[in-house]
C-alpha cells in the first residue's frame, strides 16, 4: 500500500482552460501577424489538440497541407512569436484558473506533499500562467517545473512525467497525476501513475479508460461535480480533496 507523496500538475486544461481562448489565440495572431492566411478556428483546434507541442501542431497543420510550407527554423520563429502573444493574453488576466485547483494546490501545500508540474507546454508560457494567474510564491512551491523540449519525446509519451519525478526523488507508487487529456492520461500510465481527470469541453469524449477517476472539475466545498468514471468507487460528494486522492493510492 502506496502513501501519497507528490502530485504533479499538467498545465493546459487541467490548472486552467488555456487552450481555446489563450494558446488558439496567440497562434492566430503570430499566423497574421507573420501574414499566413491561416485561423485555426474553435472545432478545429479542438482536432489539432490530438498534436501535442504548439511547434508540432503547426508543422502537422503543415503537412496535411492546410498551411504554408516553411522550415523549422521558421516554424521555430513563429512559435516564438506565438509564445509572446500568449504571454500578453495571460498577462491580461483572461485566463482564470480551473475551480478548485488553488484550493486543492493550497491543501497539497500544507499538508506537506511534493508538488511539481509536468507539462507540454513552453517554459516562458508555464512561468506566464503561474505569474498571473496562480501567484508567483508558486514558483517555489513547485519543487520542479518540467515543461517543454527539456524532453525530446512529448505526452503521450512517459518522459515528462518520468523527468519530473527524478528530479523530486520520488517513484511512481508515491505520485499521482492530474490531467485533463487523453494524451496526457495516456503520458502519466504509461509512466505508472495514479491518475485523477478534470475534462473539459475539448476532451469530455476522449478516452480515459483504466483512470483513477474521471470528474468534470475538482470543484469547491457545496459545488456538484459530475462524476464520469469512479473505478475505485470513491464515496466523494461536491469537490474532490487531498483525502480523496490519497485514498486512490491504496486500491
Ligand atoms: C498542452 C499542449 C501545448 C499547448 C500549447 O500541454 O499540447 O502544446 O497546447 O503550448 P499540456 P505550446 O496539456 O501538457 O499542459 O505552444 O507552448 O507548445
Ligand atoms: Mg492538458
Amino acid at each position: 500500500m502506496a502513501t501519497l507523496k507528490c502530485i504533479l500538475w499538467d498545465v493546459d486544461g487541467t490548472l486552467a482552460d488555456t487552450e481555446r481562448d489563450g494558446h488558439r489565440v496567440a497562434f492566430n495572431m503570430a499566423f497574421a501577424e507573420a501574414g499566413y492566411a491561416r485561423e485555426w478556428d474553435v472545432p478545429s483546434y479542438g482536432e489539432l489538440l490530438k498534436v501535442t507541442g504548439g511547434k508540432e501542431r503547426i508543422r502537422f497543420d503543415i503537412e496535411r497541407g492546410d498551411m504554408t510550407a516553411m522550415s523549422d527554423d521558421q516554424i521555430a520563429s513563429l512559435h516564438a512569436r506565438k509564445t509572446a502573444h500568449y504571454q500578453g493574453l495571460i498577462g491580461e488576466g483572461r485566463i482564470p484558473l480551473r475551480t478548485g485547483v488553488r484550493r486543492l494546490l493550497e491543501e497539497a501545500y500544507r499538508a506537506g506533499m511534493k508538488l511539481g508540474v509536468a507539462t507540454t507546454t513552453t517554459p516562458s508560457a508555464l512561468d506566464a500562467l503561474i505569474e498571473h494567474s496562480l501567484g508567483r510564491e508558486w514558483f517555489d512551491r513547485f519543487a520542479v517545473l518540467a515543461a517543454g523540449d527539456i524532453v525530446p519525446a512529448k505526452k503521450p509519451a512517459p518522459d515528462i512525467y518520468q523527468y519530473a519525478m527524478q528530479q523530486l526523488d520520488v517513484d511512481s507508487a508515491e505520485t499521482l497525476a492530474l490531467e485533463d487529456s487523453g494524451n496526457g492520461w495516456k503520458s502519466a500510465q504509461a509512466a505508472g501513475l495514479r491518475c485523477v481527470v478534470t475534462i473539459n469541453d475539448y476532451t469530455r469524449s476522449q478516452d480515459f479508460d483504466g483512470a483513477d477517476l474521471v470528474v468534470s472539475e475538482l470543484g469547491e466545498p457545496g459545488s456538484t461535480v459530475e462524476v464520469l468514471a469512479n473505478p475505485h468507487g470513491l464515496t466523494h460528494r461536491g469537490c474532490v480533496t487531498l483525502a480523496h486522492l490519497q485514498s486512490l493510492m491504496q486500491g
